[in-house]
C-alpha cells in the first residue's frame, strides 16, 4: 500500500482558512506569515497557534472536567486533545475481544462538542498491555494485536485524525526494545504488521511512530529515521513522527529544530506529541524562568520546521502531572501550577506566535446633542469610577507567583492604567509580564504593558509577577487604580 491517500480528517483546519483570512499582526511561522489585525486580535494560545496553522493540544483526563479551572482553560487554550490514558490497550481491551469504550468515548465526545482535533494514543505499545497478553504468544499474539488495532481503529474512525500506531519501540542504543513483550515474542515484524493493519482499519487517518528521548539526533532517533526511510522505501503506511520531549529545565537539544527537519524531509509530518519540561523541586523563579524560555525554543522549532504540525502539552495542570511519581523530587513540569495559575511559560508559548494580542475595544463616539436655546444646558453626570482587583498567589519557600486581574467596574473604558498598592511583609518583584512594574521600597507601581491599556467598562485584564520574600507573604490589601481606591475580591 503506498502512503498517497485522502487528507485525515481536521476539524481546527478547515476553520483556519477561513480564520486566517479573517485575521490579519504579521506573525512568521516556518515558511508561513500570518497577518492579524488588532481589532480580531488573539486571545488564547489556540487563538494564536490556529491563526499560525500549527496545532496545539493536551492530554485530557476526562474525570477531570468536571472540575472548573481545568475545563475552562481545556476548552479555551487548546485546538487538539489527546487521551492521557484512555484510548491504550489495557483500557479499550480489558479482557481479550471485549472492549471498553466509555472513557475513549468520552475523550471524543469532548473533541467533537469543542471542535477539537482528536489525536489517538496508542494502539500498539509494550506498557499498558493488558494482563491477559502475558499468557500469549507467536501467532495466537499477532492476531490479538490485529484484533486490538482492527477494532479500536475502527471503533474511532471518522473521529481520531492521526494514531500513534506504535509506542516507545526502540532502546536508548537504537537496538529494538528488549523489555517489550511484543519484540521479543513477534520479533522486528509487528510494527510493520501494526501500521499496516491500522491503515486497512482506518484509511484516511494518518499513522505515526512515537517515541521519547528522539528530540535530539541520536542513536534511537536514527533508529526510528532508518525505519521511516524502510517503510517509505517499501511502501509500508507511515505518515508521521512523534517526538514526546519530556525534557529537562535548560537541555531542549541544540539539534532539534535538525533532527525534525531531517524527518520531514523523508516524507513524513512530525509533531511534539508529550511535552513537559520539569524542573528539581521546589521551583523558584529562576527555574521558572528558564522553563518559560525552553517551552518558547521548543515552540519556535515546531513553528520553523514547516511539515512540524503542532506541539501538544502532556497535560494541563502540575497538580495532576505524572512527573511527580516516577522522577522523584522533580515536578512543575507544565504550564498551569498546581492552583490553575498560569506560570511564566504560558506568556513565552504566546510570545513564539507573536503574543497575546487581546480586542480592542470598539471606539464609541458619544451622540452630539444641541441643546436648544432657551432649554439650560443639559449637565451629563460624570462616569462613575470603579475598580476590583483580584490578586492570586502560588508561592514556595522564599519565592511567589502573583496572578493579578484589573476589573474596570466604571462606567467608562480606561485608555492606560496605572495601579499601585504596598507591599506589607518586605516582598520584592523579581520579574513582571503583561506589564511595566517598578518598585521603590514597598510601593509598587504597575502600568499597562503597550497592548493591554484599554479596559472596556465592566472589562477586565490580567498581569502577574514574579517575587521573593522572606518567609511571610501577606497579601497586599488596598490597591488603587489611576488614583481611585480599588475594591478587592
Ligand atoms: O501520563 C500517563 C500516566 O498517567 C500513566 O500512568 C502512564 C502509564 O504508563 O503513562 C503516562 O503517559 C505516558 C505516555 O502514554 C507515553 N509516553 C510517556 C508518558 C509519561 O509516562
Amino acid at each position: 500500500m503506498s502512503g498517497t491517500r485522502p487528507p485525515a480528517p481536521s476539524r481546527h483546519r478547515s476553520a483556519l482558512r477561513t480564520t486566517a483570512v479573517a485575521l490579519a499582526a504579521t506573525i512568521v511561522v516556518g515558511a508561513a506569515a500570518v497577518t492579524i489585525p488588532a481589532a480580531q486580535a488573539a486571545t488564547s494560545l489556540k487563538d494564536l497557534a490556529t491563526a499560525a496553522g500549527k496545532d496545539i493540544g493536551f492530554a485530557l483526563d476526562p474525570g477531570r472536567l468536571s472540575e472548573s479551572a481545568y475545563k475552562s482553560i481545556a476548552d479555551s487554550e487548546f485546538n487538539l486533545v489527546v487521551a492521557e490514558n484512555a484510548m491504550k490497550w489495557d483500557a479499550t481491551e480489558p479482557s481479550q475481544n471485549s472492549f471498553s469504550y466509555g472513557q475513549g468515548d468520552q475523550v471524543a465526545s469532548y473533541a467533537a462538542s469543542t471542535g477539537k482535533e482528536l489525536y489517538g494514543h496508542t494502539l500498539v505499545w509494550h506498557s499498558q498491555m493488558p494482563s491477559w497478553t502475558n499468557n500469549l504468544s507467536g501467532t495466537a499474539l499477532d492476531a490479538a494485536m490485529k484484533n486490538h488495532v482492527t477494532n479500536v481503529a475502527t471503533h474511532f474512525k471518522g473521529k481520531v485524525a492521526s494514531w500513534d500506531v506504535v509506542n516507545e519501540a526502540f532502546g536508548e542504543n537504537g537496538e529494538r526494545r528488549t523489555d517489550s513483550p511484543l519484540q521479543q515474542k513477534l520479533g522486528d515484524g509487528y510494527i510493520e504488521t501494526a501500521f499496516r493493519t491500522a491503515r486497512a482499519a482506518d484509511p484516511t487517518a494518518k499513522l505515526c511512530i512515537n517515541d521519547y528521548n528522539t528530540d535530539a539526533i541520536n542513536s534511537k532517533s536514527t533508529a526510528i529515521y532508518n525505519l521511516v526511510r524502510d517503510f517509505k522505501a517499501r511502501g509500508v503506511p507511515i505518515d508521521c513522527v512523534g517526538f514526546q520531549s519530556h525534557l529537562i529545565i535548560g537541555q531542549v537539544p541544540s539539534t532539534m529544530q535538525q533532527n525534525l527537519q531531517r524527518f520531514a524531509d523523508l516524507g513524513v509530518d512530525v509533531r511534539i506529541t508529550e511535552l513537559d519540561i520539569r524542573m528539581q523541586m521546589p521551583a523558584d523563579a529562576s527555574k521558572l524562568a528558564t522553563q518559560a524560555a525552553d517551552y518558547k525554543k521548543v515552540f519556535q522549532i515546531c513553528n520553523a520546521v514547516t511539515r512540524c504540525q503542532g506541539v501538544t502539552i502532556w497535560g494541563i495542570t502540575d497538580k495532576y502531572s505524572w512527573v511527580p511519581g516516577v522522577f522523584s523530587g522533580q515536578g512543575a513540569a507544565l504550564v498551569w501550577d498546581d492552583s490553575y495559575a498560569k506560570k511564566p511559560a504560558y506568556d513565552a508559548i504566546a510570545s513564539a506566535f507573536g503574543g497575546i494580542t487581546p480586542t480592542t475595544p470598539p471606539v464609541t463616539t458619544p451622540p452630539v446633542t444641541t441643546p436648544p436655546v432657551t432649554t439650560p444646558p443639559v449637565t451629563t453626570p460624570p462616569p462613575s469610577a470603579g475598580c476590583q482587583v483580584s490578586y492570586a498567589v502560588n508561592q514556595w519557600n522564599t519565592g511567589f507567583t502573583a496572578n493579578v486581574t484589573v476589573k474596570n467596574t466604571s462606567s467608562s473604558a480606561l485608555n492606560g492604567w496605572t495601579l499601585t498598592f504596598s507591599f506589607p511583609s518586605g516582598q520584592s518583584v523579581t520579574q513582571a509580564w503583561s506589564s511595566v512594574t517598578t518598585q521603590s521600597g514597598s510601593a509598587v507601581t504597575v502600568k499597562n504593558a503597550a497592548w493591554n491599556g484599554s479596559i472596556p467598562a465592566n472589562g477586565s485584564t490580567q498581569f502577574g509577577f514574579n517575587g521573593s520574600h522572606g518567609g511571610t507573604n501577606t497579601a497586599p490589601s488596598s490597591f488603587s487604580l489611576n488614583g481611585t481606591p480599588c475594591s478587592v475580591g
